[in-house]
């Protein structure tokens, strides 16, 4: 910032620092109007004009001194009065130059009105006139984020593109302008295992959320798979080893080393503290100028994520065809809810008076109940609900989207229908899921 903040000096006066030191103020006076031309080089006849009531535009944070407008008088002046707020911040050399003393700062205000008359020893010949200063912000705040680090925790199988967390940051130039057309950019993922991206930032919003990889890609850590009401005490861990790590050996759990490794990674699972242990750190940065300029300040901040196993998944879709004989009820898929004692709730979508043939478990086994038949119905979108018992969802709701008919009007495409959730016609042919797991009739 520093460097670009002396670049524009540089522009505006190349050699004026070494001069000005050694001035006195009277000296200084007299010599304006000549220490402006080197200073700036531009015609300084452009910024004469009579003394009336005067709009100008001054860029803030300019070296001083800097001429500003000289005001031609009809009368000899001795002195100017200068009254309102910022005229502490200006002066009036007695050839009539208005000049900055102190530089201006747009984010402390971005105008000011400043009252001039003209004296002639005490008499007032002219004025007084009021000069408008419009300060002009430059780009000399960086962004900042809200927070130098961010957590977020994402569950696998968390949608492409829709955001689990979002970062935000603020510069203090002026929002109208591009000193304060802020854009974001995920820089860095770390570990970056195989160079594939898992999440990305919406350039302008900071919202973060999964690559399609990341979509798919993302696991959680590996931990011990716990069903509806079972103890999960480590007592109930032994049992569980027991059973997987038949036959047993008689040594006791705790010089197991197989146990103890299995029990460590569980203590640590259960109290994982995501700050000091994310599974991801992204570095994200925000760019002023929209981003688009080499000049474009920047600022930078962590984001610590947490990936969360996801047991509630879409079985996707399901075809049965219509008149299966089969023994009901038939289960044709299986859903779980992150929370084991979860109760599920099954409805159909679109209320209907027909019969709705299809019932949930409390293990959230979806069954159909009896035959289907296409004169009934053609299609059934199904609506599973994880609640506790008091009815507050655990889950999002679960839709599972159905065909409602009209195929023949429509173009098969294969991609979509794996998408759909269909259960018509002769025979359950299977459903398949978008984790590639299958379920077979
Ligand atoms: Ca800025
Ligand atoms: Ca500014």
């Amino acid at each position: 910032m520093e460097n670009l903040k002396d670049r524009r000096r540089g522009e505006v006066t190349p050699s004026i620092s070494s001069e000005r030191a050694i001035m006195t103020p009277k000296v200084h006076l007299l010599f304006l109007p000549l220490l402006f031309t080197v200073a700036t080089g531009e015609g300084l006849q452009d910024k004469k004009g009579p003394f009336e009531n005067t709009a100008l535009d001054v860029p803030e944070a300019t070296p001083v001194p800097y001429p500003i407008h000289q005001f031609e008088l009809k009368h000899t002046v001795t002195e100017f009065r200068l009254s309102g707020e910022g005229s502490d911040d200006v002066k009036m050399s007695v050839d009539g130059w208005l000049f900055l003393q102190h530089p201006l700062n747009w984010a402390r205000n971005d105008h000011y009105i400043i009252g001039v008359e003209a004296l002639d020893g005490s008499t007032v010949v002219e004025g007084p006139i009021y000069v408008t200063i419009n300060v002009l912000d430059i780009n000399n705040h960086a962004p900042v984020f809200n927070s130098s680090e961010y957590t977020a925790v994402v569950l696998e199988n968390s949608p492409a593109g829709v955001p689990f967390t979002r970062v935000f940051a603020s510069d203090l130039d002026d929002p109208a302008s591009p000193n304060a057309r802020l854009k974001y950019s995920l820089v860095n993922q770390i570990p970056n295992k195989h160079h594939t991206a898992m999440f990305q930032i919406n350039a302008d919003t900071g919202a973060i959320s999964t690559t399609p990889e990341g979509a798919q890609l993302l696991k959680a850590r590996e931990g011990i798979q716990y069903s509806r009401g079972e103890d999960q005490s480590l007592e109930a861990l032994k049992t569980k080893f027991d059973h997987f790590c038949s036959p047993l050996q008689n040594i006791p759990y705790e010089q197991n080393p197989f146990f103890s490794c299995v029990e460590r990674a569980e203590i640590r699972r259960r109290t994982i503290n995501p700050l000091e242990d994310p599974d991801y750190t992204l570095i994200v940065r925000v760019q002023d100028l929209g981003g688009e300029s080499e000049n474009a300040l920047t600022g930078s901040a962590y984001v610590n994520v947490i990936v969360k196993q996801n047991l509630w998944v879409n079985p996707g879709p399901v075809t049965i065809k219509e008149h299966l004989k089969k023994s009901y009820p038939l289960s044709i898929a299986k859903v779980e809810s992150n929370d084991a004692n979860a109760l599920y709730r099954l409805v159909q979508k679109e209320r209907s008076a027909l019969n709705f043939p299809f019932s949930i478990s409390v293990d959230g086994d979806i069954q159909l109940t009896q035959e289907l038949d296409r004169e009934d119905k053609d299609g059934y979108i199904l609506v599973v609900f994880a609640e506790d018992q008091y009815g507050n969802q655990l889950d999002p709701p679960m839709e599972i989207p159905g065909d409602r008919g009209g195929r023949e009007d429509n173009e098969p495409q294969c991609e979509l229908e794996e998408n759909v959730f269909e259960i018509q016609e002769d025979e359950l042919v299977g459903t398949k899921t978008h984790n590639d797991n299958s379920y077979k009739a």
